[in-house]
């Protein structure tokens, strides 16, 4: 792996929030994941959901990450629940630039409250 692979993988922001560097409004924690609300909404309910572990992208999951991926969207399932989106949400992963993926670890959006259109665009 590059160097500078290396330190954007250490460097990420999302990993301070696991480590408690910086703040972030948690709704979820347990071993393999966090939960907290996107510092900017989308959605009346807009929350992000990673991995403890550093996978920088979609791309780079592998055959050992398919629990961990089964279990974000399980944790998904039920913070949907709790936060009171019965009528739907939408989950969305960006992968990579053309996608607009601005943070390098994989993360869920789930977003809710409102009426979501399609196509995304
Ligand atoms: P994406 O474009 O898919 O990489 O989404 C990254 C999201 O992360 C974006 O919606 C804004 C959010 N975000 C970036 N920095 C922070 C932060 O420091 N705190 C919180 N809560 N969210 C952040």
């Amino acid at each position: 792996m590059a160097r500078e692979e290396i330190a954007m993988m250490q460097d990420n922001i999302f990993l301070k929030i696991i480590e408690r560097k910086i703040p972030a409004r948690i709704v979820y924690e347990d071993d393999h994941c966090l939960a907290f609300h996107d510092i900017n909404p989308q959605a009346p309910v807009h929350v992000l959901i990673i991995p403890k572990k550093v996978i920088p992208t979609h791309a780079d999951i592998t055959e050992a990450d398919k629990e961990l991926l089964g279990h974000l969207h399980w944790v998904a399932a039920q913070l949907a629940r709790q936060l009171g989106l019965e009528k739907g949400y939408r989950l969305v992963l960006n992968c990579r630039e053309q996608a607009g993926q601005s943070v390098p670890h994989l993360h869920l959006h789930l977003l809710g409250g409102r009426q979501m259109h399609w196509p995304p665009g």
